[in-house]
């Protein structure tokens, strides 16, 4: 019986892909590394520094630690920039009414995220006092697929793993979701994944009714 839906943030609640993507790409620019879209994709759902490491496969020299550092601090200020930008209007099609809705039938409500710019991101779309609980990658030491982001808000809520369910956009969070022994709903780029136990192009095309079914 699902008491809880745990929703990760970028690619679920909000899409910043597009931010993300422009960020990494004005760094790859300045530093001569190539970069494009395709590479983009793979860091759906990683975190920054991993992320950092799947740049620089495509870099002609090693960097030290400090020098990562100051990459991961620069694009991370690119990125800021344009959060600054965004407003309760970038919530995606579907959300609010969804949550609304899974609310009121008592199931506790949770974000997820491995961004440690979450606190941020529900300050600039109006949510940050909404949720029961927040996990985000200020917390944890382990990203996704790594369960333990989705493990500390269903232990937040005080809800046992099996009772919760996760909504996910990346493949590496559907497999986090499994591995900490939740359900888990691909949605978006992790609608094409079927070790997902339902899959839909959006929340809005999900019924309240469909999700606490699962
Ligand atoms: P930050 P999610 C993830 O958020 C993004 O999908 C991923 O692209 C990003 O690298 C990661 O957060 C870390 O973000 O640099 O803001 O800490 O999908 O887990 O909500
Ligand atoms: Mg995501």
């Amino acid at each position: 019986m699902i008491q809880a839906v745990i929703l990760d943030l970028d690619g679920v609640v909000v899409s910043t892909d597009e931010q993300h993507y422009q960020a990494w790409q004005r760094l790859a620019d300045e530093e001569g590394i190539p970069f494009d879209r395709e590479t983009n994709h793979r860091l759906r759902g990683v975190s920054r520094m991993a992320s950092l490491e799947i740049i620089l496969e495509r870099a002609t020299r090693d960097y030290s630690d400090d020098e990562k550092a100051e990459m991961a601090a620069r694009k991370n200020g690119y990125y800021r920039q344009m959060l600054a930008a965004m407003s309760p209007e970038a919530i995606l099609p579907g959300v609010m009414d969804l949550l609304d809705a899974v609310r009121a039938c008592g199931v506790a409500l949770a974000v997820a995220s491995s961004s440690r710019n979450t606190p941020y991101i529900l300050e600039r779309i109006g949510l940050d006092d909404y949720f029961d609980a927040v996990a985000d990658g200020n917390d944890i030491t382990h990203s996704k697929p790594d369960p333990e982001v989705f493990l500390l808000a269903a232990e937040r809520l005080g809800v046992a793993p099996d009772n919760c369910l996760v909504v996910e956009d990346a493949r590496a969070g559907i497999e986090a979701a499994l591995a900490g022994g939740m359900k888990a709903l691909g949605v978006g780029d992790a609608a094409g994944d079927d070790r997902a136990d339902a899959t839909a192009p959006d929340l809005s095309a999900v019924t309240v009714d469909d999700l606490l079914a699962m």
